[in-house]
């Protein structure tokens, strides 16, 4: 462990970290390929969500679900108002890495030992939080379950949504004893946030390059989703004449090549990476193509201009827009506030979507970002040392105690 984090988090604390660590990576966990299958409503969820409910009861925090399935530990009255709120989530993208998301909630449990051991009085309520499905890897919505309960998004809409087998997310929230009618914006539980701190693994190189274990973000990129239909016509792939074909693969193939120069002619981010084919046979012609394009840039404008251009190259496609995140600056005063207490911690955008995003737009949000030294993340190979992850521990419980106790 590096001396910094040894000297800010007792043996104690770090190894609580490790026992939270090792019970939690197992759940989900792919053995073929090592990544991560953590989706809404499925049995690695429950998994991870009885991992949090024990966590939970064992510190003697006040546990409970919130309409929209986010899972709430308190220390303190939880209606007391002004609480000061840290997680993440523990849901991945399809064969995801164990550090995005779950870094976040583990960490904001270890963060909490921490001030136990120090004996702290905090002076406002402190939550863990569980968002559900933020990767919006099941049913198409990225950060799902915070945008429901801040009403970025309709319940009725996103109980329509539907996963790769046609469940629609209702009928999974009703499978797993959810009431999905009582999905919507929680006014009462957001009057009763202060602040809201996200501790999480950098997706990218920054800090890599730099002696700092920890950042703090500035802000998220405006990023979004689009499907693009190419529609087309069934028929045998053996007996069907070139000339006779409504084949939609080509123009699928022109988009995703006009998508990749588009971007690195603007200077975004543009990634075909799911695509659905019917009737998806070797030997038959597709008759519809889906895919979805998304398209991120520090600035909204290269955002639409990318895929206005790529929609135009998609030739006779519709084109949906499923979501779309306008950019996130987060609040000064807390961000300048953080990046103080952490003496000078680089300060660094990012293009990757946050549950904290979702939130800055209703509180005070801020997020630390812990190195990983490949950048790499949803994948297997995300890493972050632990060293550096017990470094993220104590700077986030640096931050809370600060918080708390002003
Ligand atoms: O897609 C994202 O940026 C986030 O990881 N959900
Ligand atoms: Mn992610
Ligand atoms: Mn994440
Ligand atoms: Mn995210």
């Amino acid at each position: 462990m590096s001396e910094g984090a040894a000297r800010v988090l007792p043996e104690e604390v770090a190894d609580g970290f490790r026992r939270l660590w090792r019970d939690l990576l197992p759940v989900g966990r792919c053995d073929a390929t090592g990544g991560y299958r953590r989706h809404a409503w499925t049995t690695a969820d429950a998994e991870c969500r009885a991992w949090f409910a024990e966590q939970a009861r064992h510190r003697g925090l006040t546990y409970e679900t919130d309409r929209n399935g986010n899972q709430w530990a308190w220390l303190g009255d939880p209606t007391a108002g002004d609480a000061v709120v840290t997680g993440s989530h523990l849901d991945s993208v399809p064969d995801g890495g164990a550090y995005d998301g779950p870094l976040g909630v583990v960490g904001a449990f270890a963060a909490l030992d921490a001030l136990r051991a120090r004996g702290l009085r905090p002076e406002r309520p402190l939550a863990v939080v569980n968002f559900t499905e933020e990767e919006g890897a099941r049913f198409g919505l990225a950060c799902l379950g915070s945008r429901l309960m801040t009403g970025a998004v309709r319940p009725e809409t996103a109980g329509a949504l539907r996963d790769a087998d046609g469940v629609t997310l209702a009928a999974a929230m009703e499978r797993a004893g959810r009431d999905p009618a009582a999905a919507g914006r929680d006014d009462e539980r957001l009057t009763r946030i202060g602040a809201f701190v996200e501790l999480h693994v950098e997706q990218g190189r920054h800090l890599a390059a730099t002696p700092h274990p920890v950042g703090v973000a500035s802000a998220i990129w405006p990023h979004g989703r689009w499907r693009f239909d190419f529609r087309g016509e069934a028929n045998h792939a053996g007996t069907t004449r070139l000339e006779d074909r409504r084949d939609p693969m080509p123009a699928y193939a022109a988009a995703v090549l006009a998508a990749r120069a588009n971007a690195e002619r603007l200077g975004a981010l543009a990634t075909f990476g799911r695509i659905r084919v019917e009737p998806n046979g070797t030997n038959a012609i597709a008759s519809l193509v889906s895919a979805w394009l998304d398209c991120r840039a520090p600035d909204a404008a290269l955002v639409d201009r990318l895929v206005e251009e790529t929609a135009r190259a998609a030739e006779g496609a519709e084109v949906i827009r499923e979501s779309y995140t306008a950019v996130v600056n987060f609040d000064v005063p807390l961000r300048d506030r953080v990046a103080h207490i952490l003496g000078g911690a680089p300060v660094l955008p990012t293009g990757a979507g946050h549950d904290a995003g979702i939130l800055a737009g209703e509180v005070p949000a801020a997020m630390l970002f812990v190195r990983n030294p490949t950048g790499v993340s949803h994948s297997p190979y995300e890493h972050a040392d632990e060293a550096d992850c017990l470094a993220g521990v104590a700077a986030l419980a640096a931050v809370l105690a600060d918080l708390l106790t002003s």
